[in-house]
């Protein structure tokens, strides 16, 4: 027996991809010569862009974060040297990070009950989505939003006193890797959901809006992260090309295929074959058509960089209310601030990021959705996309923060 779970053990292993040895490097292009260099490095199919998302993001004064496989790092420090460009490694070693994420020893067992303090698993959070259902019968509503490329069920929780309230929606976790994104929205549920009884504001946010959450969106990426590569960041369809995934967050219908996507399938700015190829983009699409005019806000949260990015983002346009989001933004950050000291920044996406185009914030704006951002959560790089799960509590304690200002306006109506 012990000698099978050994093989099982060094299959699973055989099978995960391993980070030793790359790194996660910064570097900041002083002259459109860097940013040349910088986007050619980009076109390496297993050089990994963090922060912007791809090479395209790269402009003149931004930093850049990209991690290099083991193997290209050395050259790659080394043309970065020749063109005269200084860098910062800001992860030496990825895979020690990825072996120390889950630095919450042992705390995953379910002796306790459910710990929001670590990352589950798509068949953990599967069940949690089912226990709410079950132990919050008058606030909670279970029901299925898609079933995904690889037929896994995509469920989404409906909380409130009452169903027809005006509409919250909130979906955490389309991009794979970003973890702390579904780790936020399950803590965010249990929040609302524990506190309605003793809470006068979640009372309120709970009587008032009715609460459409998606805790993990992307799920078929997602279990592929626990499986098979902890940097996996698209969906797992394949349209009978060379690479699997879209990515889910160009797939949307907003200026789709336009700057800021890419049209090649190995890029992980993918578009998909046509807008709405994936059944998770298509179903939330589709909730926010058949709301029209009765959702009051959206967010999509993701990971890394602690911003609060508002639309527009796949062009150089203000929105209407652009006054509106930057205050509520800018109170939204103050409040994580009084919180927990850290530091969100805000603004339209077009000036806080690179452009992006098929992106659900802009899609959810041009919907009628007035109050429309994508949030990413902690943290600014030192462990990126493998934030340790001791980190969990503050992010999503920092958040709920926020939530509440934002919600405040929301009713406000
Ligand atoms: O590029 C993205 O999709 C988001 N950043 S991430 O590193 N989490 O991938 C930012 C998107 C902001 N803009 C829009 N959603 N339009
Ligand atoms: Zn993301």
């Amino acid at each position: 027996m012990k000698f099978f779970v050994g093989v099982l053990f060094l299959v699973q292993f055989a099978v995960s991809v391993r980070f030793d040895g790359d790194q996660v490097i910064t570097v900041v292009p002083r002259t459109p010569h860097h940013v040349k260099l910088l986007r050619d490095v980009g076109r390496v199919t297993e050089v990994d862009f963090w922060s912007p998302d791809d090479a395209s993001g790269v402009l003149v004064g931004h930093p850049v974060d990209i991690r290099f496989p083991g193997s290209y790092a050395k050259v790659a420090k080394e043309l970065l040297r020749k063109a005269g460009m200084s860098y910062e490694i800001k992860i030496e070693n990825v895979q020690e990070l990825v072996n120390k994420q889950f630095d919450r020893n042992g705390a995953h067992t379910r002796a306790g009950g459910y710990d929001y303090n670590v990352y589950h698993t798509y068949d953990e959070i599967q069940q949690w989505i089912s226990d709410m259902a079950t132990q919050f019968p008058t606030l909670a509503r279970q029901s299925l939003l898609t079933t995904s490329t690889e037929g896994r069920a995509v469920n989404m929780l409906t909380l409130g006193s009452s169903t027809d309230k005006p509409i919250f929606l909130i979906d955490c976790g389309v991009h794979a890797r970003e973890w702390i994104a579904p780790a936020f929205c399950q803590f965010f549920v249990h929040e609302l959901l524990t506190l309605y009884e003793t809470d006068a504001q979640v009372k309120t946010m709970m009587d008032e809006l009715t609460w459409v959450i998606v805790p993990l969106l992307n799920v078929d990426g997602y279990e592929y992260t626990w499986s098979d590569d902890r940097m996996w960041r698209k969906t797992r369809s394949n349209y009978g090309t060379a690479c699997y995934g879209v990515d889910a967050n160009r797939n949307f219908d907003i200026n789709w295929s336009g700057e800021g996507a890419s049209t090649n399938p190995c890029s992980n700015t993918y578009c998909g074959p046509s807008i709405e190829s994936e059944p998770v983009v298509k179903a939330l699409s589709d909730i926010i058509r058949e709301n029209t005019g009765n959702i009051r806000g959206y967010i999509a949260f993701h990971s890394y960089s602690q911003v609060f990015v508002y639309p527009y983002s796949y062009a150089f346009e203000d929105t209407a209310n652009a006054d509106q989001l930057y205050d509520l933004s800018s109170r939204a950050a103050q409040a994580i601030k009084d919180t927990t000291g850290m530091d969100y920044t805000f603004g339209p996406g077009y000036d806080s990021m690179y452009l992006v185009s098929g992106g659900s914030k802009d899609m959810a704006y041009n919907n009628q959705i007035p109050l429309s951002w994508t949030i990413e959560l902690r943290d600014t790089g030192k462990y990126g996309f493998v934030l340790p799960e001791s980190q969990i509590e503050g992010t999503c304690q920092e958040m709920y923060q926020a939530m509440i200002v934002i919600a405040d306006e929301a009713m406000k109506g």
